[in-house]
């Protein structure tokens, strides 16, 4: 669900200050086995007590008597879903001023500039600008009732979180558009959401806007941009037909043309969403006011009896605002009138924002995850520390298994005191989503940091979320049971051998967060939204014993081989991405074959490795893969790994071609959220598909 952009900086981010602490440890008192007694005594003496459970973690979700399988949250009575907690915050718009107002006007946005300190702007400056901002809009001829939409096209800064409000405060609805949607996409969106008002950050921004814009008929009239804008912008907008302006400009505008608020409803349209999928043009996902409190308010519903949220707590603000995850997360900080710190723009100083900021609650997604937890253990890399670092881990996770999660045990003192401090010193609640993460990683992260931290999993269609796990269960491998804002119930997959009757099928949503529909786009929404309005997912699920939920599979991209075996592509080339030596695959065939290919990308980072290790054979990565031998090797491996992975002969691959450039958004190959574009695939590998097919028939 996140973009390129951000994968690949989050690739590089240096964490640096996570994990040094391990080689800090002087050698002399990890060997001291007596030391190692008297922490652990001194461990026993101040262990504090277990916590009663907060709920049955046994019986987390239930079935509805004489329903076709559809599972309820223990914690929500039967068929009654959660709209919302607060009665005066039933819409985003009161959520602000809620926050206002409990937070007795605190602050609200902060940001800083390098090496200095956040700066803070309290609710009711927010709110003010906002409203200037609005009216601002309102003068320009938008309304709720016609062209309500405005484009948000920008990094995470406190001026997102401004527009989204202006928007919210006339009941006016955002748009958020992003970089890695490319030029096609953005230009349709704009077109397909009629949109004439759009507010960017930077120059950059607005040039691609012009860009995408450039010789088409379009609706845009005004751009809105965070800096001032140069003449030369200026004047290129102005044979656009654009007007380009200052957001400073255009409070000013506001303020001279002030209008009271125009309140939205909660049945109210608040943001379109668009999400590109696989194949076609983006789908722009309706979401409400409604939508998006039902959402957050489950979060609160779960969390407040163990950790409520208020008006200290700190969030800090650089997973994607375009996405619904972090929007979610900051409808929860605002309405209790807590702090939203923004990065200053560059993954790369995270760890530097985080020190200066000093979050409470801090969203990651696994990517980041899986980096911490592997420097962690690079830096542990002699037996001793290794040992340690393994017996403080089983310490501390045999506490949380008693309910007991705390930053001030022998543990953290000795051990993970500086991972703590890396991130701040504050963390107490952390919510990971957006795509699967290894149970190894979040367990051993749990531990680590010493918070409260959440599995979500959910999509776009559902406003981010349908299941989370529970406070308390530190169990992991499974996203939950059901929010109290949905049920969800699994639908039989026949094709692929899922059974509702077994606890396994299609992960299907009702309930308040489900969203209202693509934008323009009945066909799309009638796939996806069936007539008793339960969202279809494509994930399959299966219900664990306890009642949450796992994730096994997804059920897209299923064919048929000539002989009537059906495969799942993905499932494969997951398998094969195993092996060192390969970075990409694509799987291929089709009905009237009766075996499969590949296309394999061979790893860059890794090949001239493994080809000397296997092979003992040197070379430069595109004379590697020139060779026969190489492109033999990698196959083999291939082949093993499928089998051990549990691959029929028939899922194996007979033939692959040894490609050099990776697939990519750039060439067309993969969507913004870098899933394979299959049918882009198939014909782009045409030819060299209709060869391997030749090669193996002969
Ligand atoms: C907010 O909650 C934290 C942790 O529970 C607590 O330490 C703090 O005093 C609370 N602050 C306010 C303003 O209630
Ligand atoms: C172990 O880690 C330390 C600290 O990062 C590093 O200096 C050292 O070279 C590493 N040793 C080995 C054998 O990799
Ligand atoms: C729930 O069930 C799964 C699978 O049986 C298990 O791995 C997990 O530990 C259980 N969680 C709790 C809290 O009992
Ligand atoms: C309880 C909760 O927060 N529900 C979902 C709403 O959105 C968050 C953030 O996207 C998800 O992680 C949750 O599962």
């Amino acid at each position: 669900m996140l973009s390129r952009e951000f994968l690949e900086k989050m690739k590089s981010l240096d964490l640096a200050n996570v994990s040094q602490y391990i080689s800090n440890i002087s050698t002399p008192m990890l060997v001291s086995m007596g030391a190692v007694a008297a922490a652990t005594t001194y461990y026993l003496a101040t262990r504090p007590k277990a916590l009663p459970p907060l709920w049955d973690l046994h019986t987390q979700s239930v079935e509805v008597p004489g329903s076709d399988f559809v599972h309820h949250s223990a914690l929500q009575k039967e068929d009654s879903c959660l709209t919302h907690v607060y009665e005066d915050a039933r819409t985003m718009y009161e959520s602000f001023i809620r926050g206002a107002r409990v937070s007795n006007n605190g602050p609200c946005l902060g940001f800083r500039k390098p090496k200095q300190p956040y700066e803070w702007m309290s609710y009711k400056e927010v709110i003010k600008r906002a409203e200037n901002l609005g009216s601002a809009f309102l003068h320009k001829g938008h309304s709720k009732t016609t062209n309500p939409h405005i484009g948000i096209f920008s990094q995470n800064r406190p001026e997102w979180t401004i527009s989204e409000l202006a928007c919210y405060t006339y009941s006016l609805v955002s748009v958020p558009l992003y970089d890695t949607l490319g030029t096609e996409a953005i230009s349709y969106i704009i077109d397909k959401a009629s949109i004439s008002t759009i507010v960017c950050d930077v120059t950059d921004k607005a040039s691609l806007v012009l860009d995408c814009l450039a010789d088409m008929k379009h609706s845009v009239k005004t751009i809105v941009l965070m800096e001032t804008p140069s003449a030369s912008l200026v004047e290129r907008a102005q044979q656009a037909g654009i007007h380009i302006l200052s957001l400073q400009e255009m409070e000013a505008l506001g303020q001279t043309n002030y209008k009271q608020p125009i309140p939205p409803q909660p049945d109210d349209m608040a943001v379109i969403c668009f999400t590109s999928g696989t194949t076609g043009s983006p789908k722009g996902a309706m979401l409400t006011h409604g939508n998006i409190v039902s959402n957050y308010s489950s979060f609160i519903k779960l969390t407040e009896l163990c950790c409520p949220l208020n008006s200290s707590d700190v969030h800090i603000s650089y997973l994607p605002l375009a996405h619904m995850f972090e929007r979610i997360v900051q409808g929860v900080m605002l309405v209790h009138g807590a702090r939203i710190g923004f990065f200053q723009g560059d993954v790369r100083r995270l760890s530097d924002d985080l020190i200066a900021l000093r979050p409470t609650v801090f969203p990651v997604v696994p990517r980041l995850l899986n980096r911490m937890y592997d420097k962690i253990f690079g830096q542990a890399n002699t037996s001793l520390k290794r040992w340690l670092l393994d017996l403080a881990y089983r310490r501390k996770q045999a506490e949380i298994e008693k309910g007991i999660v705390r930053t001030d045990s022998i543990w953290d003192r000795l051990i993970f005191r500086k991972v703590q401090a890396s991130l701040g010193g504050h963390v107490r609640i952390m919510v990971t989503g957006a795509a699967p993460i290894s149970p190894t990683v979040l367990s051993f992260l749990r531990v680590a940091i010493g918070c409260q931290f959440y599995e979500g999993y959910g999509q776009t269609e559902c406003t981010a979320g349908c299941t989370m796990t529970l406070p308390g269960d530190c169990s992991a491998g499974h996203v939950g049971p059901p929010l109290p804002c949905n049920a969800i119930k699994l639908v039989d997959v026949t094709e692929m051998n899922y059974l509702a009757v077994n606890g396994e099928g299609e992960v299907c949503v009702k309930g308040p967060n489900v969203f209202q529909g693509y934008l323009k786009d009945p066909e799309k929404t009638a796939e996806t939204i069936d007539a008793d309005g339960w969202l279809h997912t494509g994930d399959i699920g299966k219900w664990l014993p306890n009642g949450t939920l796992k994730i096994v599979d997804r059920k897209k991209h299923i064919f048929k081989l000539a002989q009537g075996e059906y495969i799942a592509p993905e499932k494969i080339e997951n398998i094969y991405t195993r092996s060192d030596a390969v970075v990409q695959v694509f799987v291929h065939g089709d009905s009237l074959q009766a075996c499969l290919v590949a296309v394999v990308v061979p790893d860059p980072d890794f090949l001239c490795s493994w080809a000397k290790r296997t092979l003992r054979l040197q070379g430069s990565y595109q004379e590697l893969c020139g060779k026969a031998e190489v492109k033999a090797a990698i196959l083999e491996d291939m082949l093993r790994l499928g089998k051990e992975g549990g691959l029929k002969s028939f899922e194996q691959v007979k033939a692959i071609h040894i490609h050099t450039e990776m697939f990519s958004i750039e060439n067309g190959l993969l969507t913004p959220t870098m899933k394979a574009k299959r049918n882009e695939m198939r014909q782009h590998f045409r030819s060299q598909i209709d060869e391997l097919y030749a090669g193996i028939s002969m």
